[in-house]
């Protein structure tokens, strides 16, 4: 097995700072915070945590509006509380990895006041700036992702400025070299500070057609679709020159020792692995959300699996998403039951898995009125269910009032059941699902076999998805019952028997030995060590 890199073996777990830890009453969660609570993730096993925006911003996208990328918000604390953050983390042997948005800044962010004071400013191309369209109307059809058209016009300077987000976040020009030095510079701001990677939001949005031609149709547009879907994002996204850019990037994360470098992609497979970059000069991680969108039947999975590993080119590593803050609970998307089966997948896959807080305990999305909402697509497009307020609710830490995450009143509300599914609860409960976690998160570090070793598909047989992971050392067999009905004839691979080191069953035996064929109770994941029948 080859030497491995601390983001290869380890696994990435993403707070929300907003509703972490809540430690001076106002309702959000803050950097003392999570520094408060460092030492559960320890006892959790996790090996990185990766922070979603900390820095100054009127937060109309809640922090990916940045108005100063070297400063921190006061309502999370300030380069003190951050620099304890850190020290404290490292101390522990936990990396810190902050949320770097490159593609667009806050239009308070001084750079933009500048650039939209006059048509000459120095700072003018520092953002995409266009002309009317003859009819006076957008210069042309690209919609912004937060619904409507993706260009806002000034009537002081006669122009349109383009934002892919909302109107409040302006689009970055990346063609411009000093934008790309003073963010380069950011990046080596943070790292001097002691920061151990970045995770680069929307990433693929970076460069733009360079012609602005209109973006083409959607065939799959329909009813109930977000603006954001009537077109194909062709020539707004994914280009062809955003390759250089972000090789630039990771020219400058390598200038500093063991830093990882994670890109915020939405793409199909094929799409997606062109970010690793032609000769790896890309990301290290460009995150992989198949299994955000994946239908949960063992086929499917299957297929998926299979696409994905074999499209990582060589010299690439895999990684795994369960779940962020723009997407569903993975409890709620596919229940509770089987979000125990969905842990077990996540930490036996080849690659580096990624978790979003709470979903060690099971939290599922808490339902926010469209009146209610803070989330401003849901405010834009209301109705359509797009809100991400539901995934982002306070951590649930105990059954004490507001779950343990504040004093004061939460920015949103608790889940209703925070009384029984909480960590405190599920510390003391083995059989939990944070019990199961552990045990998973346990199992990966005591077997590399299961971070380095190869994958490889077995079959779907049935509702049961079936893999191997393969080192020099061991064999180890991953069998995932997705369905609600027991399975009693998955075969072992000839001539082997095995050894059960961990169900999603609490109750069933360590070490049970099975020969010949596995039974699987309904929604039942095991790992089982194989070995040889001597
Ligand atoms: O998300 C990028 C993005 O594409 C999302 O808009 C996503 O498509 C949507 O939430 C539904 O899947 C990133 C951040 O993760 C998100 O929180 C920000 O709002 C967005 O960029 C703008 O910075
Ligand atoms: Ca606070």
């Amino acid at each position: 097995m080859a030497q491995t890199q601390w983001w290869q073996r380890g696994i990435f777990y993403q707070v929300y700072p907003r509703s972490f830890q809540d430690t001076n009453d106002d309702g959000i969660g803050d950097l003392d915070g999570i520094r408060a609570r460092l030492d559960y993730l320890v006892a959790l096993g996790i090996d990185a945590v990766w922070i979603s925006p900390i820095f100054p911003s009127p937060m109309a996208d809640f922090g990916y509006d940045v108005a100063d990328y070297c400063g921190i918000d006061p309502m999370f604390g300030d380069l003190e509380a951050f620099d304890r953050l850190i020290e404290e983390a490292h101390a522990r042997r936990l990396k810190i990895v902050l949320d770097f948005v490159p593609n667009h800044t806050s239009d308070q962010h001084s750079w933009f006041a500048e650039s939209r004071a006059s048509r000459e400013n120095p700072r003018r191309d520092w953002y995409i700036w266009r002309d009317p369209a003859p009819d006076g109307g957008p210069p042309n059809n690209w919609m912004s992702n937060f619904g409507g058209p993706a260009w806002t016009y000034d009537p002081a300077s006669g122009q349109y400025y383009y934002h892919a987000f909302l109107n409040q976040q302006p689009d970055l020009n990346w063609r411009n070299p000093q934008v790309r030095a003073a963010m380069h510079d950011v990046l080596r701001f943070w790292m001097a500070r002691g920061v151990d990677g970045f995770r680069v939001d929307v990433i693929w949005h970076l460069m733009k057609d360079a012609d602005f031609r209109d973006n083409p149709p959607n065939p799959e547009y329909g009813p109930g679709d977000p603006d954001i879907r009537r077109f194909l994002q062709t020539r707004s996204t994914d280009q062809p020159d955003v390759h250089a850019i972000i090789a630039e990037l990771r020219g400058v994360i390598d200038e500093y020792e063991d830093r990882v470098l994670i890109g915020e992609i939405y793409l199909p497979i094929d799409r997606l692995v062109t970010y690793y970059g032609e000769n790896l000069e890309g990301a290290h991680l460009p995150f992989n959300f198949q299994l955000i969108h994946a239908s949960w039947s063992a086929p499917r999975l299957a297929e998926l699996i299979a696409d994905y590993d074999a499209a990582v080119p060589e010299g690439g590593w895999p990684n795994w998403v369960l779940g962020n803050h723009d997407q569903p609970r993975i409890a709620s998307r596919i229940g509770a039951r089987r979000a125990r089966v969905a842990a077990m997948l996540l930490l036996t896959l080849r690659g580096t898995p990624t978790m979003y807080y709470g979903d060690e305990i099971g939290m599922e999305n808490v339902p926010i009125a469209t009146e209610d909402a803070h989330d401003p697509w849901e405010k834009n497009e209301p109705g359509l269910g797009l809100g991400r307020d539901p995934e982002r609710t306070p951590m649930q830490w105990d059954a004490s009032p507001n779950a343990g995450f504040t004093n004061g009143r939460p920015w949103l509300p608790l889940a209703a059941d925070f009384t029984t599914r909480n960590v405190a609860v599920q510390l003391e409960q083995p059989a939990s699902l944070l019990g199961l976690y552990r045990e998973l998160i346990a199992l990966r570090r005591d077997h590399p076999v299961l971070h380095a070793g190869t994958y490889r598909k077995i079959t779907a047989l049935g509702d049961v998805l079936v893999f191997l992971r393969e080192s020099a050392e061991e064999c180890v067999l991953v069998a995932l019952n997705l369905a609600g009905t027991a399975q009693d004839d998955i075969p072992l691979p000839p001539g082997t028997y095995g050894r059960v080191l961990l169900s999603t069953e609490s109750d069933r035996p360590r070490q049970e030995r099975v020969e010949g064929h596995l039974s699987l109770r309904p929604n039942e994941g095991v790992i089982v060590s194989l070995d040889a029948r001597g």
